[in-house]
């Protein structure tokens, strides 16, 4: 079983109910995620199985007031990210999306029929959903969207492509953000919606076993109830994105552990020139610098935790821990592939995997570039992204 890492003790900031759940989360990835994983990665497939699986244990919405684990903080809610991460970003994606940019909008957006409608069914995971914001020319600068919505009688009609839409392909419901009058707002477009089609977006290099999806949109009518009120301009899906980015400071810290255990136990059986891998002292040196790195972006994740808790997170605070989180995992699942040599390419082993996976992470949910601008923007003043 994954021990996880833990050299600062960051145990003891632990509530016994963030521990239970974290175990608990472990378990399952343990036994019913990792026997699979090999092949849905090879396959391009996503376990789509787990789904009412990861409902029953509390995971989807885990944190939202009366939905999920219930009363659970952010260091629980942070650690739930981790194990899922810890065995495939996949898991965490989907979580991620589900949780933190389906149902966390509806909640707090939402008309009450649309919250009694699509949480239950979303936190059990009877249903998926999916949330459509980049289109194929506009990723990071989603202010620039092209898709519109036009008030039509009772409803609304919707045109345009969204592009790399994480669970597109599998989803009963769309958040999708469209220009009303020149204003960004948030629709919920049903699967089998007349005019709506969710096409999987084949050739990827990583993250194989999420389904990602462009959605394409020809005069989709959804009546005017489908309409969230409460979101208005770039400001409704940027919110959700912090609660994600700080999904991923912790989900990646899995990633980065998977990593790191696994050629630590590699490098103490490999022999090189006669004595164990573990026995050279400029592995001893990647190991004691992946092992820093790592307790510093625990120690990142912490401290944001703290923050969330208490109100005070900035996004440009989880900017600084979705950036550095993101590409330390990325970095020491390229030295771990290395240290495996040739193993290291196959998928007999894990951290190839992580590290094509992590190229994902770096880019969605703000760019390593776009996270800078936006530090170099709160630090100076200055705005360099536009
Ligand atoms: P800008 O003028 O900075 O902001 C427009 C309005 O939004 C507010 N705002 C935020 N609010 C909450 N949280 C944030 N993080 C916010 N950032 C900005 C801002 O205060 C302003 O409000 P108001 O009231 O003045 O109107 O907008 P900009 O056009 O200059 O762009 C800023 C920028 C580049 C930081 C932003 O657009 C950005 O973050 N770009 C990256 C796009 C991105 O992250 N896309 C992710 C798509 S979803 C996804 O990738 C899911 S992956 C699946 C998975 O998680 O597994
Ligand atoms: P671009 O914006 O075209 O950027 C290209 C390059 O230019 C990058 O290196 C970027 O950092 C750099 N760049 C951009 N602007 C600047 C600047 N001002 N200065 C300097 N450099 C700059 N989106 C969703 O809406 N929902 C999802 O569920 C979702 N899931 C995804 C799943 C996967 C597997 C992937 C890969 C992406 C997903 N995305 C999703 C899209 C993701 O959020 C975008 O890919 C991301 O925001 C970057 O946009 P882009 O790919 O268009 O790159």
């Amino acid at each position: 079983m994954f021990k996880g890492i833990d050299y600062y003790d960051i145990e003891s900031e632990m509530t016994p109910k963030a521990r239970q759940v974290r175990d608990m989360v472990r378990e399952f990835v343990e036994k019913e995620f990792m026997p699979h994983i090999r092949q849905h990665y090879r396959a391009g497939t996503f376990p789509v199985d787990l789904v009412p699986r990861m409902g029953e244990l509390g995971i989807l919405g885990a944190e939202l007031p009366g939905y999920g684990l219930k009363d659970m903080d952010s260091i629980a809610y942070g650690l739930i990210m981790q194990e899922l991460e810890r065995g495939d970003s996949t898991l965490r994606s989907f979580a991620s999306v589900q949780s933190a940019l389906v149902m966390y909008p509806i909640f707090h957006f939402g008309s009450q029929p649309q919250k009694d409608h699509w949480l239950p069914l979303l936190e059990s995971g009877k249903a998926i959903g999916c949330f459509g914001l980049t289109e194929p020319e506009f990723g990071s600068d989603p202010g620039g969207m092209k898709c519109t919505a036009v008030k039509s009688g009772d409803g609304y009609v919707l045109n345009g492509t969204k592009m790399w839409i994480t669970n597109g392909s599998l989803s009963n419901v769309a958040l999708v953000w469209a220009k009303l009058d020149g204003v960004i707002r948030g629709f919920l477009v049903e699967r089998g919606t007349p005019g709506f089609s969710a096409n999987e977006i084949s050739g990827k290099l990583s993250l194989r076993a999420s389904a990602t999806a462009s959605l394409v949109m020809r005069d989709v009518l959804v009546p005017e109830a489908n309409l969230l009120p409460e979101a208005r301009g770039l400001k409704g899906p940027l919110s959700c994105l912090n609660q994600a980015r700080y999904g991923i400071v912790w989900g990646v810290l899995g990633a980065a552990m998977a990593c790191f255990e696994e050629v630590l136990e590699y490098s103490g059986k490999r022999q090189v020139f006669g004595r164990p891998l573990a026995a050279r002292q400029l592995t001893q040196a990647k190991l004691a610098d992946m092992l820093t790195e790592i307790t510093k972006g625990q120690l990142l994740a912490l401290q944001l935790a703290k923050l969330r808790e208490s109100g005070r997170m900035r996004p440009e605070q989880v900017s600084l821990a979705k950036r550095n989180n993101t590409r330390m995992a990325l970095e020491i699942a390229r030295t771990a592939r290395g240290m495996l040599g040739a193993n290291g390419i196959t998928d007999w082993y894990q951290s190839m995997r992580h590290m094509c996976n992590l190229e994902s992470v770096d880019t969605y949910e703000g760019t390593y570039e776009i996270h800078t601008l936006a530090m170099g923007r709160d630090l100076t003043g200055i705005d360099a992204i536009s």
